[in-house]
Order: C-alpha cells, then sequence, then structure tokens
C-alpha cells in the first residue's frame, strides 16, 4: 500500500487527487491550514473517523511557511509520494500580496524539498510541483510546450518560476525524482469562486435563477486554455509512475476568450448573449430566451430577465496590472509518453459547471423559501 502526502489537500485540486488516491488503494495524508471556520468542504465526503482501524485519509494542521512543521509531517508519514498543490494561487491576489506569495509559493517549495534531503528520503520520495502555465506570461510563442521559454507576468508566476527551477535542481543536483507539471488552467465545480470560470457560472446561474442582476468582469479578451480538474489530477499522479522524473504539460490544446466562455456558459440556460460596445463600454446583452431549454435547465417557468436586459458590465478594478493575454498547451509530450488525454472538452465542463452551480442556487431558494437568511457574495 504506497503512502501519498498531498499539500493544499482542501483546495480544488487537493480534493480530486485525494479521491483519485484513495480509489487507488493509497493511504492519504494531507495537510491543512488552520482556519477559524471549517475549511475542509471539498473533502468532507471523503473524511474518516480518526477511529476507524482502517483510516486511510489523515489530515495535519500544517502550512508552507513553517518548514519545522513540513519536515516532521514528512518525518511521520513518510511519503512514496509528495504531492506540492499547496500555494496562493489567486494571480491578482498575488499583486496585493507578493511577498507572503512569494513565501508560499516559492520558498514553500524549497521547503518541501529540503525537508526530504535533510531526512535522507531523497532516493525513497517522489515530488510534484504544481507548476503553471502563468511562467509562460507574455506570449513568446505558442502553443507553448516544455521548451518554450519563461516571462512570468505576476508576483505569484515569479514565485511559481523559482519553485519550478528549484525542482528542477534538486533533481540534478541530489537525484531526486522531483518532476514539475506545467498545468494549464483547469476547472470544475469545485473551483475557487473568484476565478473567472466559477464566476461566470455561478453568476449565470444566479441571474437565470433570479438571485443576481449583473455579473462584472475584467479583461474579456484574455484567452486561456481551459480543462476539467478531474482529467489534471490524473497526469499528476501518471508524472509520478514513470521510470525517469521529466517536466510535463498539461492542457487541452484548445484556447478560448473569456468572452466566449461567458457567452456558452449563458447559452447552456438557454441565454443567447451578445456583447456589444468597446473597451470599459462593452456590454453583454440578453439577445433571446431559447424557453424550451431555459426550462429545461432551470425548472421554473417565469423570468426576472428579458431581452435587451444588460446582463454583463465591465470593471476596471478585475484588470490586472500586468496580463497574460494568450495561452495555448501543447500536450504531445503527456500524449506520447504518459498515454494521458482529456475525457472532458471545454462543452463538458461548461455543462457540468453549469448545471452544478444552478443545483447550488436552487437549494439556497429552497432554504430560503423555508425562511433561513442566505449570504449573497458576489466578486
Ligand atoms: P486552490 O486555490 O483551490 O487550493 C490551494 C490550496 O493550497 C488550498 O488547500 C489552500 O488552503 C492551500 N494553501 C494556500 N496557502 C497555503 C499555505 N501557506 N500553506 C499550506 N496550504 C496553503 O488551488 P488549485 O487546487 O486550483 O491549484 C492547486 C495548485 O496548482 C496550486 O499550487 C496552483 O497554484 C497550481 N495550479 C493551478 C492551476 C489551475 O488552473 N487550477 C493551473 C496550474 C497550477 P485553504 O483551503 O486553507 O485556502
Ligand atoms: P488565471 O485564472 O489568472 O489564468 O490563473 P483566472 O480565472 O483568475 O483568470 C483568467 C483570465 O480571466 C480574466 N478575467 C477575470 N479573472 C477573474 N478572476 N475575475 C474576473 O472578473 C475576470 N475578468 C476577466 C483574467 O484577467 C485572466 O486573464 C489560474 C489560477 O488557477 C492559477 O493558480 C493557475 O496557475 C493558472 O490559472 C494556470
Amino acid at each position: 500500500m504506497k503512502t501519498a502526502l498531498i499539500t493544499g489537500i482542501t483546495g480544488q485540486d487537493g480534493a480530486y487527487l485525494a479521491e483519485l488516491l484513495l480509489e487507488k488503494g493509497y493511504v492519504v495524508h494531507g495537510i491543512k491550514r488552520r482556519a477559524s471556520l471549517f475549511n475542509t468542504d471539498r473533502i468532507d465526503h471523503l473524511y474518516q473517523d480518526p477511529h476507524d482501524e482502517d483510516q486511510r485519509l489523515i489530515l495535519h494542521y500544517g502550512d508552507l511557511t513553517d518548514s519545522m512543521n513540513l519536515t516532521r509531517i514528512i518525518q511521520e508519514t513518510k511519503p512514496d509520494e509528495i504531492y506540492n498543490l499547496a500555494a496562493m494561487s489567486h494571480v491578482k491576489v498575488s499583486f496585493d500580496t507578493p511577498e507572503y506569495t512569494a513565501n508560499a509559493d516559492g520558498v514553500g517549495t524549497l521547503r518541501i524539498l529540503e525537508a526530504v534531503r535533510l531526512l535522507g528520503m531523497e532516493k525513497k520520495t517522489k515530488v510534484y510541483q504544481a507548476s503553471t502555465s502563468e511562467l509562460y506570461g507574455l506570449v513568446q510563442a505558442v502553443p507553448q510546450s516544455e521548451t518554450t521559454p519563461f516571462y512570468p507576468r505576476s508576483p505569484y508566476a515569479v514565485a511559481k518560476l523559482y519553485a519550478y527551477w528549484i525542482t528542477v535542481n534538486y533533481r540534478e543536483a541530489y537525484g531526486m525524482f522531483a518532476c514539475n507539471g506545467i498545468l494549464f488552467n483547469h476547472e470544475s465545480p469545485l473551483r475557487g469562486e473568484t476565478f473567472v470560470t466559477r464566476k461566470i457560472t455561478r453568476a449565470v446561474a444566479k441571474i437565470a435563477l433570479g438571485l443576481q442582476k449583473e455579473l462584472y468582469m475584467g479583461n474579456l479578451d484574455a484567452k486561456r486554455d481551459w480543462g476539467h480538474a478531474k482529467d489534471y489530477v490524473e497526469a499528476m499522479w501518471l508524472m509520478l509512475q514513470q521510470e525517469e522524473p521529466e517536466d510535463y504539460v498539461i492542457a487541452t490544446g484548445v484556447t478560448t476568450k473569456v468572452r466566449d466562455f461567458i457567452r456558452m456558459a449563458f447559452a447552456e440556460v438557454g441565454f443567447n448573449i451578445r456583447f456589444e460596445g468597446k473597451g470599459l463600454e462593452e456590454k453583454g446583452i440578453l439577445d433571446s430566451i431559447d424557453q424550451e431549454k431555459a426550462v429545461q435547465a432551470l425548472e421554473i417557468e417565469n423570468f426576472k430577465v428579458q431581452p435587451g436586459d444588460v446582463l454583463v458590465k465591465i470593471d476596471p478594478a478585475y484588470f490586472r496590472p500586468t496580463e497574460v493575454d494568450l495561452l495555448i498547451g501543447d500536450p504531445s509530450k503527456a500524449h506520447t509518453n504518459l498515454g494521458w488525454k482529456p475525457k472532458y472538452d471545454l462543452a463538458m465542463l461548461i455543462e457540468d459547471m453549469v448545471s452544478s452551480d444552478v443545483s447550488l442556487f436552487k437549494r439556497d431558494i429552497h432554504l430560503m423559501n423555508g425562511g433561513h437568511k442566505i449570504l449573497n457574495q458576489v466578486e
């Protein structure tokens, strides 16, 4: 029975990876941060009573900024595989918290690698580092592959650049099995609510159900290569099962503008959106409603919006000081060496996310009708 340690287990990828590894028979240790509220929503369905004899999911309090804590956990759990997924992962927020981001996302990776080395586990423990397509930043060439030069464009991406190279360095210097998965954007119903896809799918559900009036967005022209997180955690695992440690791009090879993601997400509930105007004046207007599709998706007959209503507006607060305009990955190496191919395309991803958010807010409506107060957070 193999043992894995996942940092960032309470995040989107941590949750899907924990599920995958438990299915494969692993004992899974996870590091969670202490918070004043419960923060394990995404993995609560995997929770096992610590008194169970065959408990295979074990959580430890910890933080990537605390090397003694990390060293102790690695020493106690003796993992065969470490998946370093923990990070301050929001690009825009990294401009507000650059020093913390460098500490957690950059030096945090060093702490893990150095702990493995100091404990003399460099020949036993394999390390996966959550690298990112944000490393490519300012476009040098497309599609981006393992050999495309990096040009990071945010404190987040610069911190991840350090993490990328320190992983390569420990592999070369100490013969460690350490790999970078250079993952392009991947989303799911578990995606954090402030990332663009989830912000959109939540807003689509809320607007369609009459819980929100409009959606404020930043740069609609950014292009991203979006895949499903379920497919991407499989690639992480595959990388650590190879004979040799190597770095891999994981992507779909298809890129889409934010504006088109919005259109596709609204179309999922039968709302056809057209965009008019330029720059900050651009607006997303409800062109028409496909009544049959809307009724089927929402299970309601009467909508609080009608054709002509402005549902999407621009707010400059969501623009970044430096933007990454275009990401499109070339996953050929992963196809050939790992035999990895995504099962979800963008249409399937959007369907999964919108239907999940519609169910979520229908449940809220149900609770509100029963007299419960629901927090109405909008990002
Ligand atoms: P999330 O933001 O959903 O999850 C991040 C996780 O890291 C959470 O469990 C969070 O804990 C934890 N965390 C944050 N800071 C610390 C810290 N200082 N110490 C310990 N734990 C911490 O990210 P994703 O699941 O989407 O991404 C996983 C990793 O992959 C990240 O490193 C991200 O940068 C990277 N990545 C993600 C991509 C994507 O498209 N999703 C693409 C490429 C790379 P808490 O729940 O308490 O906040
Ligand atoms: P990204 O994801 O920065 O690519 O990083 P995000 O979803 O935040 O942004 C994608 C693009 O959408 C544009 N955008 C907006 N973004 C947000 N969040 N909110 C908005 O209102 C909005 N309007 C337009 C952005 O400007 C950007 O161009 C994600 C994270 O998961 C990283 O951790 C990971 O490394 C990369 O993906 C790959």
